[in-house]
């Protein structure tokens, strides 16, 4: 086992790794920014190494800064937590190439995983259901009018260079098409230096489904169940919870058994999300893997009682995993609801600033994940999430009223909040009986 890993990341989720290594005997080194000088993961690491200024090229991305301060401090492991570097492939590569064990993946698994038509491809062999459509990119108009007809309208044009639902068109005449098709490259270009799309049937009012994977490096592979992350505002999720409202345990096991069998085709290590769009009718289809710890993990471990970090940290030791995926079963509902430094009546724009009250919610089934604290000063420099508050209930509708209730009791003042928002929607009805999909908060919010 690892005698001390850095924490090459900040905030809310570098606590969550020195508390899982407090409790493994694992030293921590944090690495923070000057202006993070006074952040909590500073203060409750073992060790702490300024990497630079704020702005994160010169600090959390700054990989030569970063592998000094591992050297420096004698890590033997480098958690990179989520965002910044953790699907860094030459980060990965550097870190295996000095000795130091990169907490996830292998850099070559990040690499297949993280090009859109290799992971595609990948699933595809395994027998994981993908999205009809196009074979790669497509070449010319006559090739694309060709697929539009096999597939059936609607069809979506996506950017191969795009991403997180940027240089996205949807089809739903044929008359449109050919503009479509054509500006839909020629936006490419502009907007990502290269032109090249691909063609999809579009799936109508999907839901974001995705399971939680782990593997160890002796071949096993196990799914966590679902999340559903359908509660999002442009590509944002702002609510997640486990298990879905949509999902039963039927549908689990083949939703969690596909997603095995994908990663299992790979050998894949470490923690990893499969993420799903599930249309209306249950059908569910690979939409990209993600090969690090996410945000919203916390929700899975509430329902499963399991704690990931420490077991991403076991099994890039080496350690073999216990589990047996048949007694691996949700219990109760999780919820988890993104504290966000932001203002929701004036869409969602940052408002950081001075913390002068921070009360936190507690009670038997809550949790803060949080690295705020009164008086703490939040940096307009990273992303605008504060914390993150989970609660477990026995049933979905206790988990509801248990949010309701914690985010009232969660006091917040100096900056505005996502905490109103996420209030409205623990008493929204659509919410409430489950009946949403990843455009109802866009379509709620009239964007
Ligand atoms: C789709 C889709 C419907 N049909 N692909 C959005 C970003 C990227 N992850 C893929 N996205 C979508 N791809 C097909 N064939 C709908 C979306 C989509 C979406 C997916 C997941 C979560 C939120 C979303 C919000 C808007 C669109």
């Amino acid at each position: 086992m690892f005698k001390k890993i850095l924490i090459a990341n900040r905030g809310e989720i570098s606590l969550r790794v020195i508390r899982a290594c407090r409790e493994l005997g694992i030293k921590t080194v944090a690495v923070y920014s000057e202006v993070d000088a006074n952040s909590l993961h500073v203060r409750f690491a073992d060790e702490a190494i300024c990497i630079g200024p704020a702005p994160s090229a010169k600090s959390y991305l700054n990989i030569p800064q970063i592998m000094s301060a591992a050297e420096i401090t004698g890590a033997e492991g480098i958690h990179p937590g989520y965002g910044f570097l953790s699907e860094n492939i030459k980060f990965a590569e550097i870190c295996e190439s000095v000795g130091i064990k990169f907490i996830g993946p292998r850099s070559p698994m990040i690499a297949a995983m993280g090009d859109k038509a290799v992971a595609k491809e990948t699933m595809m062999k395994a027998g994981v259901p993908v999205v009809p459509g196009s074979d790669g990119i497509v070449k010319d108009l006559k090739e694309a009018k060709e697929l539009m007809h096999q597939i059936g309208l609607p069809v979506i044009i996506k950017a191969t260079a795009g991403g997180g639902g940027r240089g996205m068109r949807i089809v739903r005449l044929e008359s449109e098409f050919e503009n479509a098709f054509n500006t839909a490259r020629s936006e490419a270009q502009t907007a990502f230096g290269n032109p090249d799309v691909y063609i999809e049937k579009f799936i109508e009012k999907p839901r974001h489904i995705e399971i939680q994977l782990i593997g160890d490096q002796h071949g096993n592979v196990f799914h966590l169940g679902e999340r559903d992350c359908s509660m999002q505002r442009r590509q944002q999720k702002l609510i997640e919870e486990s298990p879905s409202p949509a999902v039963d345990a039927e549908l689990r096991e083949k939703i969690g058994g596909a997603a095995v069998r994908g990663a299992k085709s790979v050998n894949y290590e470490s923690v990893g999300t499969i993420e799903f769009l599930m249309d209306k009718d249950k059908n569910f289809y690979f939409m990209e893997m993600n090969t690090r710890i996410q945000v919203e993990h916390c929700v899975t471990e509430m329902a499963y009682g399991i704690d990931l970090i420490k077991w991403q940290i076991r099994v890039a030791a080496g350690e073999k995993l216990p589990f047996k995926q048949s007694e691996l079963k949700p219990r109760g509902h999780a919820i988890e609801c993104r504290i966000n430094a932001e203002d929701p009546d004036h869409g969602f724009r940052p408002s950081a600033g001075k913390i002068h009250a921070f009360h936190t919610p507690s009670g038997f089934g809550v949790r803060v994940d949080s690295h705020a604290y009164a008086e703490y000063q939040i940096p307009p420099t990273y992303d605008s999430m504060i914390g993150k508050l989970i609660v477990h209930g026995e049933t979905r509708q206790e988990a509801i009223e248990k949010m309701y209730g914690a985010l009232d009791e969660f006091i917040i003042e100096g900056i505005k909040t996502t905490i109103p928002f996420h209030k409205q929607m623990m008493r929204n009805p659509n919410f409430v009986s489950g009946d949403i999909d990843t455009k109802f908060v866009e379509r709620l919010l009239n964007m």
